[in-house]
């Protein structure tokens, strides 16, 4: 075989490696194979310098030749697969806009927070101002300036958590007092009325605590909303029409309320506020016993023994307080059975709401 022969016999060759190669890594291997340093091409233009003179130029034109068929088909061969490449590329990394979307779920506040939020809404749409105060208390202010009397059930330590208890009747002569969890919000508003003359529109929402076990409609824990107003003229006619609205802008405009006599420590006279049964309209039910109410809250007018803790003249004002616990009012509106489900933290019942 000449020379000649022999560049064409590696052409053919190495144009078939270039076309067989099924991405550029292989490419590359066959480029080397052939036009590398090492390769067939070289090795053969190496053997040129052996040849007789007259057959020179022509061995010469062919291996250029053969060079350059080579270097484009190597050229064209790398274009195309890197369009390959490219094209594998965007169908793996293709995003299909068409799929829906996987859910998300933010956080959101608690049904209580919410609760207690609409209700201030209804209260600050009447002028009231939102007061606060400590969950650590004083006896002095949760019992004694709210007229419970040193025997008091509500006193005791079983119904009642103490972080400092110093004699079980509440005070010491040296002046020191009990220190406890609050058992209502009542003590905020005694505070507001120690320092400030009415008039007085406050709504007080917070944290309470009672040695209760936890059951379907008790907790150790639960926040209890209290509203006081005192003035001049305040009567209990006063008193029923702001319940009214309260129910009303809560519960609904088709809901009834009823005042029935009861008896609380810090006001006289006292009432126990029924909201007609949302289930039957008042014609007697399950959920309402058969009854067709249901107690929402406890109210009364201020008993005139608590001005006289606080220094507010009970011959020129008076007034009316309420309280009611704001997981009651949230189990009413949404129909929950159990208290207990507010404060276990399961978020597919919580996320609901
Ligand atoms: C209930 C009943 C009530 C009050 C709270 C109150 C506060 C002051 C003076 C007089 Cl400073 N009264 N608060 C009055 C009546 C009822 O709560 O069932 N709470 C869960």
């Amino acid at each position: 075989m000449t020379i000649v022969d022999e560049l064409r016999a590696l052409q053919v060759e190495a144009l078939e490696a270039f076309g067989s190669a099924a991405d550029l890594a292989e490419l590359e291997y066959a480029r080397i194979a052939y036009l590398g340093k090492k390769g067939s091409l070289t090795a053969v233009l190496r053997g040129l310098g052996s040849l007789a003179p007259e057959e020179r130029p022509e061995v010469g034109k062919v291996s250029n030749e053969v060079r350059g068929a080579l270097e484009a088909a190597l050229a064209a061969r790398k274009n195309e697969l890197s369009g390959v490449a490219l094209a594998d590329r965007f169908a793996a990394e293709a995003v299909d806009v068409t799929l829906p979307g996987r859910p998300r779920f933010p956080g959101k506040r608690h049904l209580i927070s919410q609760v207690v939020d609409e209700i201030v809404r209804v209260f600050l749409g009447l002028g009231y101002k939102i007061a606060e105060g400590p969950e650590a208390e004083l006896d002095y202010y949760n019992f004694t300036a709210l007229n419970h009397p040193p025997e008091h059930p509500a006193r005791a330590a079983t119904d009642t958590f103490y972080l400092r208890d110093l004699s079980g009747d509440g005070a010491t002569a040296s002046g020191e007092s009990d220190v406890l969890l609050r058992t209502h919000t009542s003590p905020v508003q005694v505070r507001v009325m120690e320092r400030q003359q009415p008039p007085i529109f406050i709504l007080a929402p917070g944290k309470v605590y009672r040695r209760d076990v936890a059951d379907p409609s008790h907790l150790p824990q639960f926040t209890q909303i209290e509203g006081l107003v005192v003035d001049e003229g305040i009567t209990f006619g006063d008193l029923k029409g702001t319940l009214e609205h309260f129910v009303r802008e809560i519960f609904g405009p088709e809901r009834r309320v009823r005042l029935r006599p009861h008896f609380f420590p810090f006001t006289e006279p006292s009432a126990e506020v029924d909201v007609s049964c949302a289930m039957c309209g008042g014609s007697g039910c399950r959920s309402c016993s058969g009854e067709g109410w249901i107690e929402v809250l406890g109210s009364g007018m201020v008993d005139p023994n608590v001005f006289g803790y606080v220094g507010i003249d009970p011959e020129r004002y008076s007034g009316f307080a309420f309280g009611m616990g704001a997981e009651r009012i949230a189990a009413l509106k949404y129909g929950i059975p159990d208290l207990r489900l507010f404060v276990d933290g399961d978020m597919r019942f919580l996320r609901q709401f």
